[in-house]
């Protein structure tokens, strides 16, 4: 008896322990379905993860997601002839429930839930219910037409709904601005099921169920004309949302969720299985959050010269070799798995590839001139959610032996550097060992004197300088 319990038991273990991972990741999928009170996480690869089954007595259903503003999960469930909103914290503890009356079992695509950062809308029946967050018993009727489906809140604070037929866009209290007509197909909407807007593009797009010899559309339009720009058949698509990387992901009441580009070319699935409600955490922009310039001064380590992003650049005061070598180092608010690095400005070029390790990419540099201003640009920089960071540029002054930073090689460095001759090389005086070699000494001091009076902020100078040194005076 119990070795034949035992295989039973293990799978149901291992089955438990897989799926008990149900959180809230940053990039991370989240789904719902009609006839289902289970919420399914996918990792960014679209690979399920973890699930969370709502307990029956909180609801019936879980229909449409999103996440607010609060972090929280927000879910529209059935209960009997209305609803509720349940705002959701990691553990699936409800923080406050929202309760509705509409009757939102009464067609499998009601229930889409939308959030800007006052409100909770609700779309189900010929409604658009409206709540203000933190006042569960503020729920109203603030639109109604022929079966309202979902609802995209706009940046400037208005609101598009779609109904089966219609797609206008309103204020948050309601009051009517324009309709979006459709420009193509046969000028007409025919069951339409959910939109999305990308403010970016002014792009919207669109799922009907569709009419005869057009059936089961994704619709890409002009979101001021309503021209149709594309089309694509995804058999019965239905929630639509516009994830971090900018890909639509499709959910559907027969098929498994997919994804596409934002010209409707499918580029993935989410997991294996019918989905119809889909949504994603919030991931945090992808931003350059610094840079420096690093050398590896011998037994003593490395030390990174700051290269502040904006204002005056980082002045790098150490030598490159005889090839003119250095190293710079860029981290990121996110982790990160390609991108490209160039020399935009200045003399020099990049080296081999760069290397990406978790938040931070590695650019080697190589025949890098000396007094001059270096300009890197970063480009395609790409994190693990699929966001690109846009081209940005990163300057460097190098002057060697510039070891105070102020723009001018003179006397002072010269002292500067003779003071520490002898000292062990640390943090607050690396820049001294100017050759980098892990000892400061009588050459460092020789480098920075034979590199006196150039300076990068007085460009006659420099060039009566480098005359100088030319011609041996
Ligand atoms: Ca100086
Ligand atoms: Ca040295």
């Amino acid at each position: 008896m119990t070795i034949r319990l035992l295989p039973v038991l293990l799978v149901t273990i291992l089955i438990h322990a897989a799926y008990a991972d149900f959180s809230f990741v940053p990039g991370d999928y989240y789904t719902s379905n009609y006839f289902s009170r289970d919420i399914t996480q996918y990792n960014s690869s679209g690979t399920v993860v973890g699930s969370f089954t709502l307990p029956s007595t909180l609801g019936d259903e879980v229909r449409g997601l999103a996440f607010g503003p609060d972090n929280l999960l927000y879910a529209t469930v059935v209960r009997g002839s209305g609803f509720a909103v349940l705002a959701l914290d990691s553990s699936g503890t409800v923080q406050q429930t929202y309760p509705g009356s509409v009757y939102v079992f009464g067609n499998l695509s009601d229930g889409k839930i939308a959030l800007d950062n006052q409100y909770i809308y609700v779309a189900g029946q010929n409604l658009l219910t409206r709540f203000t967050f933190g006042q569960p018993n503020s729920g109203t009727s603030i639109y109604t037409n022929n079966q309202v489906f979902d609802a995209n809140p706009l940046p400037n604070g208005h609101l598009l709904v779609a109904s089966a037929y219609e797609i206008d866009e309103i204020t948050n209290s309601g009051t009517f601005i324009r309709s979006i007509p459709l420009v193509g197909d046969d000028n007409a909407y025919t069951d339409i099921r959910g939109i999305e807007y990308d403010p970016a593009t002014n792009t919207l797009f669109v799922t009907e169920l569709g009419h005869t010899n057009f059936f089961f559309q994704i619709l890409k339009m002009d979101a001021s004309t309503g021209v149709l720009e594309r089309n694509v058949t995804f058999n019965y698509a239905d929630d639509l949302f516009l994830d971090a990387s900018g890909r639509l992901l499709v959910g559907s009441r027969t098929q498994t969720p997919r994804f596409y580009t934002q010209n409707l070319d499918q580029v993935g699935m989410l997991g294996d299985g019918q989905q119809m409600f889909v949504t994603q955490y919030m991931v945090p922009a992808l931003q350059l959050t610094s840079a420096v310039s690093r050398k590896t001064h011998g037994g003593a380590g490395a030390f990174d010269i700051p290269l502040p992003l904006s204002g005056s650049p980082g002045v790098e005061c150490r030598t490159g070799g005889a090839t003119g070598d250095y190293t710079q180092v860029f981290t990121f608010t996110n982790n990160v798995v390609n991108g490209n690095a160039t020399v935009t400005g200045g003399i020099g070029t990049v080296s081999g590839t760069p290397v990406f390790s978790a938040n931070t990419m590695t650019v080697n540099l190589t025949g890098v001139a000396n007094v001059q201003t270096l300009t890197v640009t970063l480009s395609g920089v790409t994190d693990e959610f699929s966001q690109v960071l846009p081209d940005t540029p990163v300057s460097v002054n190098m002057l060697i032996g510039d070891v105070n930073g102020n723009g001018i090689v003179n006397a002072t460095d010269v002292a500067q550097t003779k003071g520490q001759v002898g000292q062990p090389v640390t943090s607050s005086n690396f820049r001294t060992d100017v050759n980098a070699s892990g000892i400061i000494n009588a050459t460092d001091v020789a480098i920075v004197k034979a590199h006196s009076g150039e300076s990068i902020i007085a460009p006659h100078a420099r060039a009566r300088s480098s005359a100088a040194i030319a011609t041996g005076h």
